[in-house]
């Protein structure tokens, strides 16, 4: 029989704090945070303790089962093994039906200034007041573990802890949606999904059922749009937008409601990367953002958005030209503008992902008064949906006792029972009306922040019907495709063509072509020449076609598009005049070294970039260190084989001969400046570093400001360092990586004509582009 030494249990009878403040406080808790002050309560670390059973037993032995001899079978007896294979084996539970894959954050939000005239809502009337909140981003398609780069629709969750309780704002990174009623949802999510007979692709809408569905479906064209463009392939987390989608309503204590739109405001700007990189981050690395996430908020740098809303009075309702309840439709930020009311901080990454981040249940229907629904037949449809699914999700009806999930609020109902009941409800009543516990618990007037749904007077038919004010499908598909800039329309043209060019079935390519040509004719010819198809010049079956059974087919096709409204800025990422500020703030940036960098040309471009707020990593041909010419040591952070050219924002080749030497050597280099060129990103190099450049085929040229470069024949966002005047190269370093991209390097590389069949210049250039090795 096997004997253990038992390791003495650490003693605190010494006057030493209490263990469970020590844990809170190293943790971070018992900030001025009331969340985190509460999960507190639940927090665990096994530092210094004993190796116990469930029930507390001490463990002596974790190596070996208990047997009869020590080549004999396990005994039943052995509650050891039996307690720590079982629980092993229920561990998993299953992953949202969809956003499954996702990853969560601390944090708090601030209102600026009271928003009493428009709400009675309580966090948003004290400016002094932190509200604490959790958020979860998620893609929607794939599956636990796939990759976060995707191309889809980013979640975009909040939960704000109020001393209301809990209001949850469950929304995405796109303002609108693919369907109008929630009646569609499972059908749109098991198209999307991996087709059933084969489970393929994972985390992919391109693939046939997905297509076949849209091709039927033009309600769903406005969010292809959206889906197609770099949306949906974000840089960063942090670096997005999001939307609640729905038209919801304010609420003031006088009654009074209004109409409002909820949008978050990235204050690092808005960004994506290019669909070739996302899928090359997809296998170099299929966390990426979730590490962004973590790595930002772990290094004090916390992501911020601004709330803002856009709201409607009342009697405006029918002043538009689509519907506010259609969820397929925005509201032009040039017709309402968005109201910045507050800033959300996510400054504190979670202590376990399962307990916190898994366990996150978000409902639509979680509001507080001041906050009220409206008649969106997609969202009254998510009213129902959040909770149920929670009871299969979590196991039961206490989800809500689970630590995320609990609000700050007190709770106190007659509630009871059911699997999992944490609370212990003292008493003999658990009914209303009584009078053996006084009544209690009461109901809350209105002065007491009862909640009471807003009164809207309904007259109508019960009847299963779509509006007709829901049946403009194009217009603003098309006002979304007309305020792209040339190079975000290039995206979207080359996003259908790979996503049809994966579809097998060509009856579905060309019923897209046809949805596609309603949207723009140009847009679809260009698609169409890449897939070698012509544009159908009418369909076979109508272009819609959801429809109820006995319905005249014409009564649902789409209006006609409406194009006095040419275009919103706010709807491109490149021109948006929202985010015109531009920051390095948390960029990745490479230097490529080895042995010999020269000291200047590497600390001082470091310090500059640094201030400036980005993050600087070395590359170099080993891990460990890298010497200088002077003798200073470096640690390298990757190698080339470890690093790759996608995972960051920008690359810098430092002068040193031995180092440039050694680099020159090394096809990897190449392979990292050439596709760091592909991906628009800004180089620079100093001295001798500008020789790889040079080997690479690179011209140092102006920094653009990505919208036109047509007529420059230089490498714009290439920068190359003369004189030793390494601040001033820096400074031009940090205003070209600011630029994000230089997207007009894409137009020079294009052949093809762009919509106006204008050609695209080819490259011309003297240097090739590949160093060939022998
Ligand atoms: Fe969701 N959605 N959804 N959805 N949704 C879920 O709830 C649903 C929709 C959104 O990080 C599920 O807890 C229906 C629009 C986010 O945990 C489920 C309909 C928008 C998340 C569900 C929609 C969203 C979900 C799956 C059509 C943007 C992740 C797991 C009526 C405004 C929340 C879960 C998290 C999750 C249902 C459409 C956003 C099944 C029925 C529109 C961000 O309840």
């Amino acid at each position: 029989m096997a004997t253990r030494k038992k390791t003495a249990k650490p003693t605190n009878n010494n006057g030493s704090p209490d263990p469970e403040t020590e844990l809170r406080t190293a943790a971070g808790y018992g900030s001025n945070n009331q969340k985190l002050d509460d999960l507190a309560g639940n927090l665990e670390e096994s530092a210094g303790e004993l190796l116990t059973t469930n029930q507390g037993i001490r463990v002596n032995d974790n190596q070996n089962s208990l047997k009869a001899g020590d080549r004999g079978p396990t005994l039943m007896e052995d509650f050891i093994f039996r307690e720590k294979i079982t629980h092993f084996d229920h561990e998993r539970i299953p992953e949202r039906v969809v956003h499954a894959r996702g990853t969560g954050a601390h944090g708090y939000f601030q209102v600026y200034e009271s928003m009493a005239e428009y709400t009675m809502a309580d966090f948003l009337q004290d400016p002094s007041v932190r509200t604490p909140v959790f958020v979860r981003f998620s893609t929607v398609v794939g599956s636990r573990g796939s990759t976060d780069l995707a191309r889809d629709v980013r979640g975009f969750a909040v939960k704000f802890y109020t001393q209301q309780g809990n209001f949850d704002l469950v929304g995405n990174n796109i303002p609108v949606f693919f369907i109008q009623d929630a009646m569609k949802f499972p059908d749109l999510v098991h198209a999307v999904k991996p087709e059933p007979h084969n489970e393929m692709p994972q985390a992919a809408s391109a693939h046939d059922t997905f297509w076949d569905f849209i091709s039927l479906f033009p309600e769903s064209m406005h969010m292809i749009m959206w889906v197609m463009s770099d949306r949906a392939i974000p840089r960063s987390l942090r670096m997005m937008e999001g939307f609640g989608v729905h038209t919801f309503r304010l609420v003031n204590a006088r009654g009074k409601a209004r109409f409002v739109k909820f949008h978050w405001k990235p204050l690092l700007g808005l960004h994506a990367v290019v669909w070739d990189e996302a899928q090359k981050i997809s296998g170099k690395d299929p966390d990426f953002h979730r590490r962004d996430l973590w790595e930002s908020i772990e290094s004090g740098n916390y992501p911020e958005w601004e709330l803002g809303v856009q709201i409607v009075e009342e009697k405006d309702e029918h002043s538009f030209d689509f519907d506010l309840l259609d969820p397929t439709k925005i509201i032009p930020e040039e017709i309402v503008p968005v109201q910045r009311i507050g800033r959300l901080t996510l400054n504190r990454n979670v202590d376990n992902f399962f307990a916190e981040t898994e366990q996150a249940a978000f409902h639509v229907a979680n509001v507080v008064p001041g906050i009220d629904f409206t008649n969106d037949p997609l969202l009254q449809g998510r009213l129902f949906s959040y909770l149920d699914t929670q009871l299969i999700r979590l196991g039961g009806p206490n989800f809500h006792e689970i630590p995320i999930n609990r609000p700050v609020a007190p709770i106190h109902n007659n509630q009871r029972d059911g699997y999992m009941r944490q609370t212990i409800n003292r008493g003999q009543v658990s009914y209303d009306p009584n009078n053996l516990r006084g009544g209690c618990p009461f109901q809350a007037g209105m002065d007491m922040s009862g909640f009471t749904s807003y009164a809207e007077r309904i007259d109508a038919q019960k009847i299963r019907e779509r509006s007709p004010s829901f049946f403009d499908h194009f217009s603003q598909a098309t006002l979304f495709y007309n305020s792209q800039t040339e190079v975000e329309k290039d995206h979207i043209v080359r996003a259908l063509r790979f996503e049809l060019g994966k579809v097998e079935t060509p009856p579905i390519r060309e019923r897209m072509l046809y949805l596609l040509a309603q949207v723009d004719k140009g847009l679809a010819n260009r698609v169409a020449d890449g897939l070698g198809l012509q544009i159908p010049a009418k369909l076979e079956k109508p272009m819609n076609m959801s429809f109820p059974a006995d319905a005249d087919p014409k009564q649902f096709q789409p209006k006609k598009v409406k194009t006095e409204f040419t275009a919103s800025p706010t709807l491109s990422m490149v021109a948006n005049p929202n985010f015109e500020k531009r920051t390095i703030k948390t960029r990745k940036i490479a230097f490529l070294v080895a042995d010999g960098f020269d000291d200047d040309s590497v600390l001082e471009m470091k310090k500059s970039l640094m201030t400036a707020g980005a993050r600087v990593c070395t590359v170099a041909p080993h891990l460990g260190t890298v010497m200088s010419v002077g003798g200073q040591i470096a640690n390298a952070d990757f190698s080339f084989l470890t690093a790759a050219s996608v995972l960051f924002d920008a690359v810098y080749v430092p002068g040193g001969e031995a180092s440039v030497n050694t680099l020159k050597d090394l096809p990897e280099v190449f392979e990292f400046i050439n596709e760091a060129y592909k991906h628009c990103k800004t180089i620079a190099a100093d001295g001798q570093g500008s020789e790889i450049l040079r080997l690479a085929g690179l011209s140092a040229g102006t920094p653009s400001d990505g919208s036109n470069g047509e007529d420059q024949m230089s490498d714009t966002g290439v920068v190359v360092g003369s004189n030793g005047d390494i601040k001033g190269l820096a400074t031009e370093f940090i205003q070209a990586i600011a630029m994000h991209r230089h997207w007009d390097r894409e137009r020079m590389i294009s052949q093809e004509a762009n919509d106006n069949g204008k050609p695209i210049r080819p490259p011309q250039r003297s240097q090739p582009r590949e160093v060939k090795r022998t």
